[in-house]
Order: C-alpha cells, then structure tokens, then sequence
C-alpha cells in the first residue's frame, strides 16, 4: 500500500549536465572520448587497469571544479520540507546531491570519491588519484579499484531500492536518457505498485511512455519549478 507522502526520485547524467559535467551519451556516444565498454566494464579493468584508474581519477579531479546546480538544490530542499519520505536515488558518481545538501541519498552505481577494495570488499572514502595496486588498509592487498558498479555488475542498494518502490506514492525520474537497467525499469515497478510518474527530462527518454507526465526542458528551470508547486500545495 502506497505511503500518502512516500516519494522515490531518480537522477541520472543529466541533472548534473549544468554544472559542467559531461552525460554518457553525447555526441558520437563517446563519453570523454571513450567507449563505455572501454572504461566501465570488469573485463576493461582487466585489460587495461592503467586506462579505468585514470579515467576515475580524472573525473574525480573533475568534481573540484564544478558546483550543486538549482536543481540539486531544489531537491535537498524538498527533502528538507516535504513532511513525508524522500529517498534519492542516483545512477550519477558525482557529489553534487550531498553537496547541495541532500542527506538520505543511494549512489546504486557507486561514487567517484569511493574506492573499492577487490580482494576484501571494503568500501572506502578517496579523494585523490588511485593508481593500480593501491593498497587496502583493511586487508593489506594491492587490490583497491574505484568503487564503480560497471556493466554486468550488480547495483548497490537494490532491496532498498525495491522497497521504497513498493511504498512510494510519486516517482520522479530526473536527467536520465533511461537506457541503463536496472534503473530504466523502476518506472514500471513503482506503477505496479501504485504510484504516480513524472519525468523530468532535456527530451524524451527510452522510457518516456511508461510515464503519467513528463516534462521536457533544463533540469535546473523544472526542478524547482516541480518542488516549489509540490511544497506550495
Ligand atoms: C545489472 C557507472 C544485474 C558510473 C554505469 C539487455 C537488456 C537489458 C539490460 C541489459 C541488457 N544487456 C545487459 C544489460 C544490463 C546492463 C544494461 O542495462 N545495459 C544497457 C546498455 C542495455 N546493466 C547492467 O549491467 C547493470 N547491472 O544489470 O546487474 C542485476 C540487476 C538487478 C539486480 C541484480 C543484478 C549495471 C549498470 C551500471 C553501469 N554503470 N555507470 C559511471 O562511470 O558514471 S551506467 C551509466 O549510464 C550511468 O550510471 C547511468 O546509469 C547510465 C545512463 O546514463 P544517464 O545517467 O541516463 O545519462 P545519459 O547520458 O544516458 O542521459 C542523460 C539524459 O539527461 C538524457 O536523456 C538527456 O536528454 C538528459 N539531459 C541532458 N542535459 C540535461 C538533461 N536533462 C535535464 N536537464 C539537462 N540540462
């Protein structure tokens, strides 16, 4: 049974696109002039460690230099105001949500300023580079990766994902072209589940069909545009 007031939002690239940061599908579908599966995929760490660890590194020096937009902000707002359950999901790695001052926020496909140790699973905050071989300090082993959910691998958070779908009364799907699973599909769980869809979105999405309402424009003019109505009602 759907919470009156529970409401799941999901974010992708493109939330953060006006603060500087680059999407996954720009032109040419390079991302950074790389192909996805060149970077963002076990068997690429694999193959080439060097180029993975560098490709993180960079977009990690890259968060120095770029700053929450309005639509961060909207959102850390209504978490602040909103009297029932916000849950924000990101697929972005970035840190612009906590920096806006969101608080209750799921990064299911990891974050830049985490690493990962491989060998023991340990989970820890990193700010600068992280060569190849770095060494854990939980187990010692030269095994720590950027702690990335790649292609194939599993998302972080899912039960809890899950969960707050079932329970959610509004889903809000912001900046995200919808083609990456399992996120593309909490759209359809959360209407099975009872809840009502908006998109927020540049264009349409993959998933736009499965939407009650979809909104097409920058994220920072309708996201606080969609809070502050939410808040004034
Ligand atoms: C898994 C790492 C099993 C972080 C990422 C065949 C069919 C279906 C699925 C599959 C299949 N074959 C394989 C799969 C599974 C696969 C998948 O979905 N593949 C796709 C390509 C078909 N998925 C996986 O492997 C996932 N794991 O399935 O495990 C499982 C599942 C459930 C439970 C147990 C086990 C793991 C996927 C994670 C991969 N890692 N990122 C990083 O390096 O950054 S994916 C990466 O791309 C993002 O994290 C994001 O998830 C995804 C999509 O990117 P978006 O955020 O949407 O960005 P994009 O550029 O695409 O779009 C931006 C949008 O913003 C656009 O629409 C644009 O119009 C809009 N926009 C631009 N500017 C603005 C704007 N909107 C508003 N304002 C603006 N200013």
């Amino acid at each position: 049974m759907p919470d009156s007031r529970a409401i799941v939002i999901l974010t992708g690239a493109g939330i953060s696109a006006e603060s500087g940061l680059a999407t996954f599908r720009g032109p040419g579908g390079l991302w950074e002039g790389h192909r996805v599966e060149d970077v963002c995929t076990p068997e690429a760490l694999a193959r080439d460690p060097a180029l993975v660890h560098r490709f993180y590194d960079l977009r990690r020096a890259a968060l120095a230099g770029v700053a929450p937009n309005a639509a961060h902000e909207a959102l850390a707002r209504l978490e602040r105001s909103w009297p029932g359950d916000v849950l924000l999901v990101t697929q972005n790695v970035d840190d612009l949500h906590e920096r806006a001052g969101s608080q209750a926020v799921l990064h299911m496909h990891g974050a830049l300023r985490s690493a990962l140790c491989a060998a023991c699973g340990e989970r820890l905050r990193w700010d600068g580079p992280l060569p190849p071989g770095s060494v854990c300090p939980a187990c010692a082993g030269p095994a720590l990766r950027p702690d990335i959910v790649f292609f194939g691998e599993i998302p972080y958070e899912m039960d809890r994902i899950e969960q707050a779908l079932s329970r959610a009364s509004l889903f809000v799907s912001i900046g995200t072209s919808g083609a990456v699973y399992p996120a593309a599909g909490f759209v359809r769980m959360a209407r099975a589940c009872g809840a009502g869809t908006l998109e927020l979105n540049l264009e349409p999405s993959a998933g736009s069909g499965w939407f009650d309402e979809c909104r097409h424009g920058p994220a920072s003019q309708l996201v606080p545009a969609w809070v502050d109505a939410l808040l004034a009602g």
